[in-house]
């Protein structure tokens, strides 16, 4: 996490001292809505760079996780789950999934290993073929620990089935299992290459994005219903102060009056307890004391708004 701009591009000096069967590349973690893709990446980082709930349709930016190895340096792409758009938003978040398709060295392919392929699944496995038909596909069953153990292998039989995958896989993301076994066989499939990125950077998104994500997350677990997918969060302040504590200013933006209520709760209640969440996790990836002052407003229909999107960091090409 970073806020250093030069960080954006490779650096020189990071692809001097790479060893000459150094492999390296482009993996687009890919799936439905709510499979686990971003627990994945913060499990293999061991860092959380990618917010996560139990809604789908969380992710909604692409986001990059970096891992550097000795010999090997990955570069993570997080995706907003493929489904079916609904409004601006949702093409715009598609379009961030496909484009990912399309520039990706190998596709971790994630599904849930609990429950057999649906249309959904079957539409993205689909849309790889035709996007990315020479580009190796790893599927990744997750979520081990909820599959009954006698429903696992007929399952993951009809995912193979239905994707021929290059390689597969079963594991949790939520318990970090099979994290090493996949890593592994992840790096099997990178082409040779030089490192992208310098060793210690392990993501390109700034530490302010960051905490509007992480006061996202946190109104997306404490609300239910519509609210989740209304909600937008912009930082409006983000400074530095002479005491060492960082003073961050974020309004929350929901579509409606009734909305705004919700979020503020009874005598602002639920706004203290959504700011208390985020502050915790926000100190902790800056490494500071944070103040974190929020607000909500009402911006109508925003989801279909192109220059409110653009605003908001949803750019659609
Ligand atoms: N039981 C179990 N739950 C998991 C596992 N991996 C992820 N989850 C849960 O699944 C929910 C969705 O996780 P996310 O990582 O946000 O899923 P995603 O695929 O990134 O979702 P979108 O961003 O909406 O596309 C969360 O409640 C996670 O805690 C797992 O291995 N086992
Ligand atoms: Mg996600």
């Amino acid at each position: 996490m970073t806020d250093q701009p030069e960080y954006l591009t490779p650096a020189d000096d990071a692809l001097d001292d790479t060893p000459p069967d150094h492999r390296s590349g482009f993996v687009a973690v890919i799936g439905r809505p709510n499979v686990g893709k971003s627990t994945l990446i913060n499990r293999l980082l061991g860092q959380k760079i990618a917010i996560v709930s139990s809604r789908p349709q969380t992710t909604r930016v692409r986001q990059l996780g970096i891992l550097t190895g000795d010999n090997s340096q990955i570069v993570f792409v997080d995706t907003p789950g493929l489904h079916k758009p609904r409004h601006q938003l949702g093409e715009f978040m598609v379009e961030v999934a496909q484009q990912a398709l399309a520039d990706a060295d190998v596709i971790l392919f994630v599904v849930e290993a609990s429950c057999p392929p649906g249309a959904g699944d079957r539409l993205i496995a689909e849309q790889i073929k035709a996007a990315a038909p020479e580009v190796p596909v790893l599927l990744v069953a997750n979520k081990i620990d909820i599959t009954p153990a006698d429903k696992l292998q007929a399952n993951i039989d009809a995912y193979l089935q239905m994707v021929q995958p290059a390689d597969w896989i079963a594991l949790s993301a939520l318990q970090a299992s099979g994290m090493e076994d996949l890593l592994g066989r992840l790096i099997a499939r990178l082409p040779e290459g030089p490192r992208y990125y310098p060793p210690d950077q392990i993501t390109e998104t700034y530490s302010r994005q960051i905490a509007a994500e992480l006061v996202r997350e946190k109104v997306l677990n404490n609300t239910h219903d519509e609210i989740p997918h209304a909600v937008a969060v912009e930082i409006t302040e983000f400074k530095e102060r002479e005491n060492g504590v960082t003073y961050i200013a974020a309004t929350i933006y929901v579509e409606r009056e009734s909305q705004k209520a919700i979020i503020i709760g009874k005598s602002g209640q639920m706004l203290k307890k959504i700011g208390a969440q985020a502050r915790v996790e926000i100190e902790q990836m800056l490494g500071c004391k944070v103040y974190l002052q929020l607000w909500v407003k009402e911006l109508p229909n925003w989801r279909s708004d192109e220059a409110i999107l653009r605003r908001l960091g949803y750019r659609i090409r």
